[in-house]
């Protein structure tokens, strides 16, 4: 097992270790103070959609328990905190009338976390669109852009003084592809056409937010987190060494490429570029805004080979095998390596602002025995990735901070409640969190650092 306190060692002082969630997963209330329903609410109740139909009307009740999650928070001796806001309890409608007993919740949320030297990491969508919003299209509407700017504006106008940071989208390969492609993610879209406009909106979306975190907040640190894909070819064939330069392309570029670059891959657009819809003067600018930061989440690396049925759709990619036995209880490929290899190339690909490790973990399911959780493969995948993250600050990259995804276990999309990715263990029935073994190890790891620059310890 490596010792925290040498892995510690290889951190600057002022590396900001935190631990995140976001809102949809964890605060269950789902119908308190206004809130309205989200496409997740919608989706999570449709039968076949998440497993056991599992949904967010309770999930960690953590909308009743925040003292209570705050003080575990601060038992952990982490520095920050990254959550979600939760829209339709802002803006419950997506659009009209402002919620304030929405904003009060989070007002609670960000003084405890001030009160308890804690610092706040906010980001504005985690995947929670106010239902009435698809009436309109949701994501693949225009219109939702400008609605999502408002919001970012209500948002910092109300809490903006008391952030440290603000991501404006979290994944939004996973609000653009997994949701309107791939059929996983709400609203269950399979459709390339739809897929291309949430493409574009949603990056549209981001550019505005960051117009309107600038206008009320100047100094307020914006960014964006990214759950890029490194992707590997499963053989050195000239088929599947294209196909991964798509597969590259299509996961990471048409991100990277408009917020970093201020255009989309050429071969992408090449390939789809008629399919999208129309791209506005003054779009590409507004989405290349430069950040002051990105986030970066990895948890596994993406292997593919070259789709060669006749007709098949750009990218066409198919899923190659794993190359490393170790999987969590999830399925994912365990690589370490690859964060390393992904920092690297996206760093050559792109002039990229300071990075945040800002989510990564493993889902294992032991639950508690008496009293503990032993979940040393956990530990030992979050110790690995770390070692990796420090290797990467000794080759002179930028990365300022790293948060375990996740603080407990929580409401996972798809999956429901089976799968388990929290250093805290939830007991759903009762709503009692146990520290798990990894999370006693990750603490002692965050208590190393008050020799920062940071307060209130
Ligand atoms: O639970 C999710 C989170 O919401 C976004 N990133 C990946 C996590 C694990 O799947």
């Amino acid at each position: 097992m490596i010792d925290p306190k040498i892995l510690a060692a290889r951190f600057p002082g002022d590396f900001v270790f935190g631990v995140a969630t976001a809102a949809f997963q964890i605060e269950g209330a789902s119908k308190a103070d206004g809130r309205k329903p989200s496409i997740w609410d919608a989706f999570s109740n449709m039968p076949g959609r998440v497993f056991g139909r599992h949904n967010g009307d309770v999930a960690c009740d953590h909308y009743n328990r925040l003292e209570e999650d705050l003080d575990l928070i601060k038992a952990l001796g982490v520095e920050a905190y990254r959550f979600s806001i939760a829209w339709p309890r802002i803006i419950p409608e997506g659009t009209g009338p402002v919620n304030e007993k929405g904003l009060d919740f989070y007002d609670r949320l960000v003084d405890g976390l001030k009160a308890r030297g804690i610092k706040a990491f906010a980001t504005l969508y985690h995947w929670d669109l106010p239902l009435a919003l698809m009436g309109d299209g949701g994501w693949t509407s225009r219109a939702t852009a400008y609605a999502f700017q408002r919001y970012a504006q209500t948002v910092i106008a109300r809490l903006g003084d008391r952030l440290d940071a603000v991501a404006t989208f979290n994944e939004p390969w996973c609000s653009v592809w997994l949701s309107h492609l791939y059929g996983v993610h709400a609203p269950g879209e399979r459709n390339m056409d739809a897929a291309l406009h949430a493409l574009h909106v949603t990056n549209l979306a981001h550019g505005l937010g960051v117009a309107a975190v600038r206008a009320e907040r100047p100094n307020l640190p914006v960014g964006l987190v990214l759950n890029a894909h490194q992707t590997y070819a499963a053989s050195n064939g000239p088929e599947d060494v294209a196909a991964e330069k798509r597969a590259f392309d299509f996961h990471n570029g048409v991100f990277f490429g408009p917020v970093f670059a201020g255009a989309y891959p050429r071969g992408f657009m090449s390939a789809l570029g008629h399919r999208m819809p129309e791209i506005e003067p003054g779009d590409m600018e507004t989405i290349h805004l430069p950040l002051d930061w990105w986030g970066l989440n990895y948890y596994t690396p993406m292997r593919v080979q070259a789709d060669e049925a006749p007709g098949a759709e750009y990218p066409a990619t198919l899923p190659a095998p794993a190359v490393n036995g170790t999987k969590t209880d999830i399925g994912w490929e365990v690589c370490a390596p690859a964060l390393g290899d992904l920092v690297r190339r996206l760093n050559d690909a792109y002039r990229l602002p300071d990075c945040y490790i800002t989510e990564n973990g493993a889902c294992y399911n032991m639950g508690v025995e008496n009293g503990e959780v032993n979940d040393q493969p956990r530990l030992d995948y979050i110790a690995e990735h770390l070692s990796v993250t420090a290797d990467l600050i000794s080759e002179g990259f930028s990365v300022r901070g790293y948060f375990a995804w996740s603080l407990m276990d929580n409401f996972e999309w798809a999956e429901g409640y089976r799968m388990r990715f929290g250093i805290v263990h939830v007991d759903y029935a009762t709503q009692v969190r146990t520290i798990k073994k990894s999370g006693y190890w990750y603490s002692v790891l965050a208590r190393q650092f008050p020799k920062g620059n940071h307060s209130g310890r």
